[in-house]
This record gives structure tokens, C-alpha cells and sequence, in this order.
């Protein structure tokens, strides 16, 4: 619906800024904001390889490659997809133990018929190793075009959690017998764990979300943090429970029926602040989780453990659709409208240039003293 919309205003944007394109977010007074890549058609989502190589997803297929700050010409792979409103290339993910199996998993919109599927790749240097495609998940077919989900992450358990929309269907949430409008726990080669909540036949780990467009893993708990797209009136962060319903589509925003859980956090359309109408990325970044806006061209950050109020890092972001905190210290989101990869450097730390105190001259002092002494007393008792 509105995401479809969206989308067609968006490829206006790109083609508006396919000559000389202003890219700038105002960020805090010490923050910079720079271009890290950009010429990208349509991107979808990003993830870091653990070597430090950032691989962005086109929505027509191509996974492209960004090595030593370069977008390479040559894509790691291009999966043939049905590309129409929502769907495409949507998500990645990398294997745990990527470093000696090189696999990757991809979520994307398969053709005849229209379905969403998890493939694994195999790398092989910067492309994927020809002949390697393994079907991991095959998920029903397609009515609409929207709604599609498209997130996979590994847990801290080592299993791949697969965030899938309800496909422009509310009633598709709540039910057990559908994928849609859930957020699906899997062995790493897609059979389903024993421990699932509902049972070893069910894939499902969580239900009742719209349309989960991004989560992240948090560092340290492991807690899943979904951000769910809301229709008409809030947008959600939800803090993922095995067997939890996330209410959708009898609730949106904050609820007090004990039959759903209520969001960490929300914000309206249209009112308070933030505002938005879309939530997107979704990361944890110097100990707070930063999500953005895809109408509202933000970055927010919320404190985990005191969720109640949010704080602007950026404004002024063309179409933000993913977020991802890079080993540099830096933070990373992916513009959609403008095809580009931009990057926020905090303030340099100061720490390092303070002065020392001056009990650390009085400690250093006294250990030069002591090893003086003890080198006199050797020199001495030589023979
Ligand atoms: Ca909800």
C-alpha cells in the first residue's frame, strides 16, 4: 500500500539525483556526515562481512560488493527476481563461521510463482562460487507485492532468525498455519529446530508483526529488537520472545491486552516526536539502538534500558532503509532515494589526550626510584 508508493516516489528521487545530487544529513555539532559509496540502483539492505568487506543489496537482483571503501563493478551474485513493488533482493546474512565456510544467505523474491526464498551461497573471494545455490526456505507464494519482510540474522544461539511480512494480509499474523507475518526460527541449513515454540514441525519463533522490515541481534544479550512497519498510526521496535504475539492486526503501538506484547518503544504518524511512517534499519551502536525512518529521513537512538524518550543523531537522509555499526567505530545507513552509502563519525575520543593525573606522576616516579634502587643494589653485589 503505502510502501508501494514509496517505492514509485522514490525512483523519482534516483533519477532526480542521477546528475548532481545534494547528499547531506545535518548531524550533532562533532559528528560528521560523509558519501562512502554511492551509484547503488535501488538498494535494500546491508550487512558487514566479517573480514570488513559491506555488501548492498540492489532490489533487482545484484548483491555488490564495497571493498577498501570501493564499490566493486562486479556483483558477488545476481539472483534473478521478480523485482515488482516490494519485492527483490531483501536481505543477507552471514554464516557464523563465514571465515572457513564462506557461506551467505540472501532473501529474495523468486519468479513463476512469485515467492520469497532463503538461498545459500558459497563465497569465493569477492563472487560467489559458481554451482553453490542451496535452497534453505521456500515460503508461500505471493498475493500482493507488499509486505514482504526480507531481514535474516544469525542469533547468539547460532540459529537464522527470518523476519517475513504479513503480505497485505492482517489475518496471515495471527495464524500458525501461515509464515506470514512472522518473524521464523531456523537451523542453519533450514530444517527446523527441536526447541521451537511451537513445536519441531513449526518454523515460527514470533507472530503477529505487519511487516518486520529490519531487527538486529543485540551484542552481549543476544535479544532480537524488531522493527515493525505500522499501517496507519505508530511504528514499532518489539523486543523479540520466543512464542511472543506482537499483536498485528488487532493492535498497533502500545496495547495492555495480555494477549499481546506491547512495543519497547513506538512513534506515531503525524504527531509527537519523532514522526514517521516507516521504520527501518535498526543497530546497536555505542550502547544505544539507532533506527531510522524511511518518510522521515532520520536516524533516532533510543538507551535499551530506558526506552522512553528517543534522540536525533541525523535528519535530512534520503529514503533510509538500513543501518549497520562498522568495525571502524563509524555508522553506516543505506539511502535508498539517492543509492548511496553514507557514514556518521562520532566526535574523536578525547580521553586519550588528557593529561595524566597527577597520581600517575607520583606512581611513575616512584617506580623509576625503585627500579634505580634495585639496579644499585645488583651493580653492587656483583662480583
Ligand atoms: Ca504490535
Amino acid at each position: 500500500m503505502k510502501l508501494v508508493k514509496r517505492l514509485a516516489a522514490s525512483a523519482i528521487v534516483v533519477l532526480g539525483c542521477a546528475g548532481v545530487c545534494v547528499e547531506a544529513a545535518s548531524v550533532p555539532s562533532g559528528y560528521t556526515d560523509s558519501t562512502f559509496v554511492r551509484q547503488l540502483a535501488s538498494p535494500t539492505a546491508m550487512e558487514f562481512a566479517p573480514d570488513g568487506r559491506l555488501f548492498v543489496l540492489e532490489q533487482t537482483g545484484a548483491a555488490r560488493v564495497v571493498k577498501n571503501g570501493v564499490l566493486l563493478s562486479t556483483p558477488f551474485t545476481t539472483f534473478s527476481v521478480d523485482s515488482s513493488g516490494e519485492r527483490g533482493l531483501l536481505g543477507i546474512a552471514f554464516d557464523p563461521a563465514f571465515a572457513t565456510n564462506g557461506f551467505v544467505y540472501f532473501y529474495h523474491t523468486v519468479p513463476s510463482p512469485a515467492h520469497n526464498r532463503v538461498t545459500r551461497l558459497t563465497a569465493n573471494g569477492d563472487v560467489a562460487l559458481a554451482g553453490s545455490a542451496v535452497t534453505i526456505l521456500d515460503l508461500e507464494n505471493l498475493g500482493p507485492t507488499n509486505h514482504n519482510g526480507g531481514a535474516l540474522h544469525f542469533g547468539a544461539d547460532g540459529k537464522l532468525y527470518v523476519a517475513v511480512g504479513d503480505n497485505a494480509t492482517g489475518a496471515n499474523s495471527q495464524s500458525l498455519s501461515s509464515r506470514f507475518g512472522k518473524v521464523l526460527r531456523l537451523n542453519r541449513d533450514g530444517s527446523i529446530p527441536a526447541d521451537n515454540p511451537f513445536g519441531s514441525a513449526s518454523s515460527i519463533w514470533a507472530l503477529g508483526f505487519r511487516n518486520p522490515y529490519t531487527f538486529a541481534i543485540r551484542p552481549g544479550t543476544g535479544t532480537l529488537f524488531i522493527n515493525d512497519v505500522g499501517e496507519s498510526t505508530y511504528e514499532e521496535i518489539d523486543v523479540g520472545v520466543a512464542g511472543g504475539n506482537y499483536g498485528w492486526p488487532t493492535t498497533e503501538g502500545p496495547t495492555n491486552n495480555p494477549s499481546f506484547r506491547t512495543p519497547l518503544y513506538s512513534y506515531q504518524h503525524g504527531s509527537g516526536s519523532p514522526t514517521g511512517c516507516a521504520i527501518t534499519g535498526g543497530a546497536f551502536w555505542a550502547g544505544r539502538y539507532y533506527f531510522a525512518d524511511f518518510c522521515g529521513g532520520w536516524i533516532y537512538s533510543i538507551d535499551p534500558a530506558n526506552p522512553a524518550s528517543a534522540t536525533q543523531l541525523a535528519a535530512g537522509a534520503s529514503g533510509p532503509v538500513d543501518l549497520k555499526a562498522g568495525a571502524d567505530g563509524a555508522l553506516y545507513y543505506l539511502e535508498q532515494q539517492s543509492g548511496s552509502v553514507r557514514v556518521i563519525r562520532p566526535p574523536p575520543a578525547t580521553d586519550g589526550d588528557a593529561p595524566l593525573p597527577l597520581s600517575a606522576w607520583v606512581a611513575l616516579a616512584a617506580l623509576l626510584f625503585a627500579v634505580a634502587v634495585q639496579k644499585r643494589f645488583r651493580n653492587a653485589a656483583a662480583p
